[in-house]
């Protein structure tokens, strides 16, 4: 793989990944056929271990294995055990699969998976940062949600956006514990949710997405703690009031709305002063906003930030 000098890197490359500066076409349109036939080609992991080395993040740090981005995940709809998603999401139906989008918009519209894959895909390589103080780095396939958004016409009464995971809990059985009130919900504010960084993501590893990361289509908004990226979407809607997403029904004063990542306000149970990036030894520090601070600071500069937790 050809290197490029970080001096001719745009800033607006600067999150992308070389491989995407250097066009990954094949890759991509690789994963639209595989996802267009179901996903039935099997490629090894050995295989795509080896097409991403010496992929790394912006700042230098290389990308997680894919051994351990489809093993250690956080799916509540199947168990709250991170080592055991993958099994039992393994006979997950995820297609056909049917994207909501609508409320305050002009031009309400379904998204069928093939839809959402004729939107040019692009390679991202983010830093995820559970609310747990792990985290990770995925290259993950996806196009930025503004461009879905701007398709269906926003009206000017649409302040945020809410999006809902599939209720079905005969195949997934961590929706039979009543303990969490299904479906999972998220919600950004419009402008969070029309940043270029805030990602659809409909692969990884140049691959259609793993069940257990949230296939067929789930949201990545990399400056905020993990559980905003809400995973197998059906549903998106523009409303004029701030939803209420899962975690702030369940325990509002642990998870606020916002969940921007922020090494000064601590989680009332732990610091979120430092992290454990999988596959390391020891800890490394917790960036402002997961190290986007440049690029997502605008966003907030009104805000109190420890208030708007
Ligand atoms: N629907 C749904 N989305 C979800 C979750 C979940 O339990 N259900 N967990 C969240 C949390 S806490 C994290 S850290 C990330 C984990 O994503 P990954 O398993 O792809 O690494 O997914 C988020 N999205
Ligand atoms: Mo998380």
């Amino acid at each position: 793989m050809q290197k490029i000098p970080s001096s001719e890197l745009t800033p607006e490359g600067l999150y992308l990944s070389r491989r995407a500066l250097l066009g990954a076409a094949g890759a991509l349109s690789a994963a639209a056929l595989l996802a267009a036939c179901g996903g039935g080609t099997y490629v090894p992991p050995e295989v795509l271990e080896q097409e991403a080395a010496g992929l790394t993040d912006e700042l230098g740090a290389p990308v997680n294995s894919f051994e351990a981005i489809t093993t250690y995940n956080n799916y509540y709809e199947f168990t709250t055990n991170k080592q055991g998603v993958a099994r039992l999401a393994a006979n997950f139906q995820t297609s056909p699969w049917e994207l909501e989008v609508g409320g305050l918009v002009n031009k309400p519209r379904v998204f069928g998976l093939e839809d959402l894959l004729a939107f040019e895909q692009e390679e991202r390589i983010y830093r995820l940062r559970c609310v747990e103080a792990w985290s990770m780095v995925i290259p993950w396939l996806g196009f930025p949600l503004h461009r879905l958004l701007t398709l269906v016409e926003p009206r000017p009464e649409a302040k945020y956006v809410r999006f809902e995971t599939v209720y079905r809990p005969e195949e997934m059985p961590g929706q039979k514990d009543r303990f969490y009130p299904w479906p999972y919900v998220e919600g950004l504010r419009l402008d969070e949710a029309m940043h270029d960084l805030t990602l659809l993501a409909t692969g990884l590893y140049g691959q259609p997405l793993t069940v257990q990361n949230g296939a067929p289509v789930r949201l990545v908004v990399p400056w905020k703690y993990g559980f905003k990226s809400i995973k197998a979407i059906v549903k998106i809607e523009l409303v004029d009031t701030m939803p209420t997403s899962l975690w702030m029904a369940l325990a509002p004063n642990e998870y606020g709305f916002y969940a921007n990542v922020n090494p000064d306000v601590t989680h009332p149970r732990w610091s979120q002063a430092s992290e454990r990036r999988i596959g390391e030894q020891g800890r490394r520090p917790t960036l402002m906003f997961n190290g986007y601070e440049d690029q997502v600071v605008a966003l907030y500069q009104d805000l109190d930030l420890r208030v708007n937790y």
